[in-house]
C-alpha cells in the first residue's frame, strides 16, 4: 500500500484528512459487514458479502488515493475512477439481490451496470482529459453525457423496474429498504456532480469561483455516505428480515 513516500500532512489539509478517515472508515465497515454476515439468514449472506466487498475495495483504493494526495496534492482521478468502476456496479448488484425475491431478471442487472459504466466512462473523460487550465465546454459536454447514465439509474429505482419489483414484493422490509436506497441515489449520488463541477473550468468553478481543490472533499464525503450508509441500510434489511423469518 505504501505506493509513494509519505509526507507530513499540513494541519489545514482538510482533503487529506478525509482521505485518512475515509480509508479507516471503509476498512472498518468491511470488517463489520463480514463479521455480521454470520448473524443473518442464508438468503441475506450474499447481500452482506457485497456490502463488505464495496467497502473493502474502497478501502484499498483510499489507501492509494491518500498516498497519492499526500505526495502530489493532486486529485487522484485515476484511482478514483478505478474504484467507482468496481464499486458502483456492485451497488447495482445490491439492488438486483434485493428485488430478486420479487422476480428481478439478470437483464435488469446488466442494464443498471451498463448505465453506471456509461456514467463513469463519460465522467472519467470529463475529468482526466480536461485541458490544462480547464475547459468549460469539455467538462459540460462529458458531464451531461454522464448524467444520462445517472438519470437512467435514478428512473429505474424510483419509477422503473426496480421500484415496481419492490412494490410487488410481499415484504414491507424490502419495499421500505429499496425506497431508502432510492433516496441514496437521489440525494447521496447527487453530491458527486457537485464535486465534478468544482474542477477547473467546471460550472461551479467558473460561475461561483468554487475551489478546484475541493473536488475530492465532495467525493470523499459522498463516498462515506453512499458506501457505508448504503451498506448499513442493506444490513438493517437483512437483520429485520432474519428476525421476521425466525419469528414466523
Ligand atoms: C461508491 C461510489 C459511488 C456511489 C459513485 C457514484 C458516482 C456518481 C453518481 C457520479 C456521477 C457523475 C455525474 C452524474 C456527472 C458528472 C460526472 C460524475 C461521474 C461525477
Amino acid at each position: 500500500m505504501m505506493l509513494l513516500e509519505i509526507k507530513a500532512m499540513a494541519p489545514n489539509d482538510y482533503v487529506g484528512f478525509t482521505f485518512f478517515i475515509g480509508y479507516m472508515a471503509m476498512a472498518a465497515a468491511a470488517v463489520f459487514f463480514l463479521f455480521e454476515r454470520s448473524r443473518v439468514d442464508d438468503k441475506w449472506k450474499m447481500s452482506l458479502l457485497v456490502s463488505a466487498l464495496i467497502t473493502g475495495i474502497a478501502a484499498v483504493h483510499y489507501g492509494y488515493m491518500r498516498d497519492y494526495w499526500g505526495a502530489t496534492g493532486d486529485s487522484p482521478t485515476f484511482f478514483r475512477y478505478v474504484d467507482w468502476t468496481l464499486t458502483v456496479p456492485l451497488m447495482c448488484v445490491e439492488f438486483y439481490l434485493l428485488t430478486k425475491v420479487a422476480g428481478a431478471k439478470k437483464s435488469l442487472l446488466w442494464k443498471l451496470i451498463l448505465a453506471s459504466v456509461w456514467m463513469l466512462v463519460a465522467g472519467y473523460i470529463g475529468e482526466a482529459f480536461n485541458p490544462e487550465g480547464g475547459s468549460t465546454s469539455h467538462s459540460v459536454m462529458w458531464g451531461v453525457l454522464s448524467t444520462l447514465g445517472y438519470l437512467y439509474i435514478l428512473h429505474a429505482v424510483w419509477l422503473g423496474e426496480v421500484a415496481k419489483l419492490a412494490e410487488a414484493s410481499n415484504s414491507d422490509v424490502v419495499k421500505r429498504g429499496v425506497r431508502t436506497l432510492a433516496w441514496f441515489v437521489l440525494v447521496g449520488w447527487a453530491i458527486y456532480p457537485i464535486g465534478y463541477m468544482c474542477m477547473e473550468g467546471g460550472w461551479l468553478n467558473t460561475a461561483l469561483g468554487w475551489d478546484s481543490g475541493m473536488v475530492d472533499l465532495w467525493y470523499n464525503i459522498a463516498d462515506a455516505i453512499n458506501k457505508i450508509g448504503f451498506g448499513l441500510v442493506v444490513y438493517n434489511i437483512a437483520i429485520s428480515e432474519t428476525a421476521r423469518i425466525k419469528g414466523a
